[in-house]
């Protein structure tokens, strides 16, 4: 078989972010002086990027999942039968001693096998400081001359030591150091030597991953053997075998000492409970054996690994060519402090951490003692960043080398053993700060996509119908048929949502709602619903009688649904430039005066029961309202005493493009920019699974009519559930608060729509045909100047949707003649001027790498464009016929 290669994107997407701090210089100073100039002091809510690798990294959904089954016996836990099985299977060793981490391990083995006034030859440095304090020398055996694999053992050097020292142990660790890699050609060669001395061979294998994908890169012969076979292999060469669970397993803490000898294994289950606790949980909790045990089980997933190992080749790549002085670590870049700051007569580690942090809030920390000298490690935390916020990191790094001539010296005022008891007087110097430009957000956990082959795929579509609504989402890489409840949420929302008081009545989470929404909007009445057409159901019930007629800015489909429910009549008043895909009018969203002033005119205003004016026009292609647009139309209405409701869907979105577009507002935070939008209207509805940042909730809104507002909650209370949860679970409430006040962050906004912009324009570069402007949700592909010999009739947009998906395994959705139906009088398809395939970009899920990998895969559908042909219905639903509906392929006609 052939391994895996670095992946072009992310094998998973982001299932919750965590958000950053962005403390400003002027506080960064403050804390730093608080500090005393010892970053190790700093906590991660005054830090923007946290450069660590342990405990620190971003987690599966199931393995999350995993601390919600703790089982918290005191002995013999169903986690830690779980943790035994999960060694068992991938380290294949048979025996397991828990331990609360890599300290805890270190401290049975000293106290079992390693007596004071022994040897323990390693090819570690790092944990020398700790058996020192057990009175055992820990003598360097690194082979200095290895050319690639520089943590293996000079194995003269060891024969020696075996020969004439008092050796207890022969240890070793994978990734020695975080930057030495052991191959295991060396490995088996140090446990023959070892067993011939009568010795056993333990090893630290907390980074047994990084040094596994090196083996298969660097070492002959394994090229194609997967990262789980070579983890094995490191594992059984080793007579001991111990990990830190907040390493390479990705678990917050917690460890493991592992072995096949049933000796070894008594002799450290007796010893477990002086230090540990009891022999089945090893001073763990049973969340923390269970996530240990999911960690453990997932750390080889061969996909994950490449991608993590890409990205740190990738770091060290773009620091080099800044030339930043460093090493490539296992997890990073380990910079030499000493040449980076050459003009230092001491402390460089502390004074280059120390101006890191001053001139871009960014860690990275030389722990450890003091006199090791050690590189600053600037680690990535495993899975937690995207490539863009490492590519600005070691941006900021080489900004800090043009100016390192300027970084100061430190003055000891307080010194220790070990790094953390160091405390500096420092002065300012005059550096350059550094402006992150990235989402205000870290992973914090993620969900693996469906990777499927081509051929896969391409029976996965047939067998579908060529419906991407009917694919199953297990077998799609990047979904991108809607942004609509697919956003990730934050752990702030998730710690709302779980620390809710939940009520069948009235709860605090939903006077939070109410306050928060109120608070954006201006708007006094605030009524929650489940989702946005219900909002739309009671809106259309009380304003509309039969026979009136609701003019909008084009149409949205459960809208106008529930108008003509009602009984109005929809009319379409959005401006012409919208119906045009090649437009490059700024404001295709605007409502046209002069088309409505016609309604009126026409009909009289009492015949108008409201306009439904849409925010970010969904059908246009995700296009804003200009400010001037929705305050001339509420002035119009206002004489004519038509009420204005909006559809605030995507009013965030709006808020930014008027920020972006409209120079006057260039410098105006979008939350003011949203409240006066909202000023022009008298109300509106929300289908809050989009801008709110929830994956379910809507909302129903009042400016100032109490008598609206109580009518509504009548039918609220008919449809719906309470006048105060709306039929939503009182948790969701509590997350929509949380919600609706991150989605007002500027940088969040700001970088969700250069995200779509980023994918329009690869799109628009390689001259794919696209609806133009880019909008803010989505970008729409233009079927009709993708595939102009495809009859509409025989659906170019819905085969375009099929073929981007077995392309690749990017699901968009088919916006054209199939969504569009048939005139139920003549049974003739509509063929609606627009014929698009959407690609709507779910919030916070997606990187720029996922952006670029769907880029690629419509470009490679447009190199062959020629070849592909139309569809044809073989079951055709007779209402709403996109979502149901199934086709085979035709000749063009
Ligand atoms: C979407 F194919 N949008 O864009 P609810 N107003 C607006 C929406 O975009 C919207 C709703 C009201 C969806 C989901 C969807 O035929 C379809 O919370 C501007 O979904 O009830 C929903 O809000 C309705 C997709 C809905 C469709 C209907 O993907």
């Amino acid at each position: 078989m052939t391994c895996m290669r670095a992946p072009t994107h992310e094998p998973h997407k982001i299932k919750t972010v965590r958000p950053l701090s962005f403390p400003t210089p002027e506080e960064r100073r403050k804390l730093l002086a608080d500090a005393r100039f010892n970053v190790f002091h700093l906590t991660p809510t005054q830090i923007t990027f946290d450069m660590c690798s342990k405990a620190n990294n971003a987690v599966s959904q199931e393995q999350l999942a995993g601390q919600f089954i703790g089982d918290e016996a005191y002995a013999g836990s169903r986690n830690f039968e779980t943790l035994r099985k999960a060694v068992q299977n991938v380290l294949g060793h048979h025996y397991i001693c828990p331990v609360h981490n890599s300290l805890g391990a270190l401290k049975l083995i000293s106290a079992t096998m390693v007596p004071p006034g022994s040897v323990l030859p390693s090819n570690a440095r790092s944990r020398a400081g700790i058996f020192a304090l057990h009175d055992v020398a820990v003598p360097d055996m690194r082979d200095q001359q290895a050319p690639v694999f520089t943590g293996n053992a000079n194995l003269a050097q060891l024969r020696d030591a075996l020969e004439e020292k008092n050796v207890a142990l022969v240890g070793l660790q994978t990734f020695a150091d975080g930057q030495h890699p052991i191959s295991l050609e060396n490995l088996r060669a140090v446990r023959a030597i070892a067993h011939e001395y009568g010795r056993h061979l333990i090893c630290d294998g907390s980074r047994v991953i990084e040094n596994a994908w090196y083996i298969q890169r660097h070492e002959p012969g394994y090229a194609d053997r997967p990262i789980h076979r070579i983890v094995k292999e490191i594992a059984r060469t080793c007579d001991i075998f111990f990990l830190d669970g907040a390493q390479d397993p990705k678990c917050d803490a917690g460890g493991i000492l592992t072995t096949d000898k049933p000796e070894l294994h008594e002799t450290f289950m007796n010893e477990v409970v002086v230090y540990e606790g009891l022999h089945t949980y090893g001073g763990m909790a049973g969340r923390t054996m269970e996530m240990l045990a999911r960690g453990l089980a997932e750390m080889c997933e061969e996909s994950e690994v490449q991608w993590a190992m890409e990205q740190t080749e990738r770091f060290t790549k773009r620091l080099r060519e800044g030339r930043v002085p460093l090493e490539r670590g296992c997890d990073g870049a380990y910079i030499d402090a000493r040449s980076f700051l050459p003009h230092l007569a001491k402390h460089h580690q502390d004074a280059l951490s120390a101006a890191l942090y001053e001139i871009a809030g960014v860690r990275a920390f030389a722990p450890n003692l003091v006199r090791l000298e050690r590189p600053v490690p600037v680690q990535i935390p495993r899975l937690a960043m995207t490539n863009e916020q490492l590519d600005q990191v070691a941006d900021a790094i080489i900004s800090l080398f043009a100016q390192r001539d300027k970084v100061p010296e430190l003055t000891e005022i307080e010194s220790g053993r070990w790094r953390d008891q160091m405390a500096y007087h420092g002065v300012f110097a005059d550096l350059a700060p550094f402006e992150f430009a990235i989402a205000p957000y870290e992973i914090h956990t993620i969900e693996r996509v469906g990777v499927l082959s081509r051929e896969r795929r391409e029976t996965a579509m047939r067998e579908a119908g060529y419906n991407t609504f009917l694919l199953r989402s297990e077998d799609v890489a990047i979904d991108l048929l809607t942004d609509s409840g697919t956003s990730a949420m934050s752990t702030d929302q998730w710690a709302a949502y779980e620390g809710v008081r939940a009520s069948a009545s009235t709860s605090d989470a939903y006077h939070d709602f109410v306050g928060a929404l109120r608070d954006i909007t201006g708007y006094q009445f605030i009524l929650p619903t489940h989702q946005g057409r219900a909002a739309e159901h009671i809106l259309s019930e009380i304003m509309i009688s039969p026979g009136q007629i609701v003019p909008g800015n084009m149409y949205f489909t459960t809208t106008k649904l529930h108008q003509e429910l009602a009984g109005g009549v929809f009319a379409d008043v959005i401006v012409d430039e919208a119906h045009n895909p090649e437009s490059e009018f700024p404001w295709k969203g605007n409502i046209d005066l002069d088309k409505l002033d016609a309604l009126v005119q026409q009909h009289g205003a009492q015949k108008i029961a409201y306009i439904s004016f849409e925010h970010a026009v969904n059908m246009a292609g995700g296009q804003p309202a200009s400010m001037d647009n929705m305050r001339d139309v509420y002035a119009y209405c206002g004489q004519h005493k038509i009420p204005v409701f909006f559809d605030s869907t995507r009013f965030v979105e709006n808020a930014w493009m008027i920020h972006e577009r409209d120079p006057r507002y260039g410098k105006t935070p979008v939350r003011d920019i949203l409240r006066e939008m909202m000023m022009y209207g008298d109300g509106c509805t929300v289908s809050g699974k989009k801008d709110f940042l929830i994956n379910i909730g809507g909302v129903l809104c009042f400016r100032e009519n109490e008598e609206l507002a109580r009518a509504a909650e009548d039918r609220l209370r008919l449809y719906e559930g309470n006048v105060t949860d709306g039929g939503l679970a009182t948790a969701d409430l509590a997350a929509i608060a949380v919600g609706v006040r991150e989605m007002l962050d500027d940088r969040y906004i700001r970088s969700r729509i250069r995200q779509t912009q980023f994918l329009g324009k690869l799109l628009l570069d390689a001259g794919v045909p696209i609806v133009t402007p880019p909008g803010s949700h989505a970008i729409f592909v233009d079927a009709k100047r993708f595939l102009p010999h495809v009859d509409q009739d025989d659906y170019p947009a819905q085969r375009l949707a099929a073929e981007i998906y077995v392309e690749s395994g990017v699901r968009a959705m088919e916006r054209g003649n199939v969504s569009k139906g048939r005139d139920p009088n003549t049974g003739a398809n509509y063929r609606p001027a627009l014929e698009l395939v959407r690609l709507t970009i779910p919030r916070r899920v997606y990187t720029d790498d996922h952006m670029r990998a769907v880029a690629e895969g419509i470009i490679r559908v447009w190199n062959r464009r020629e070849t592909i042909g139309g569809l044809r219905f073989v079951y055709e639903p007779e209402k709403l016929r996109f979502f149901q509906g199934r086709f085979e392929t035709a000749q063009t006609t």
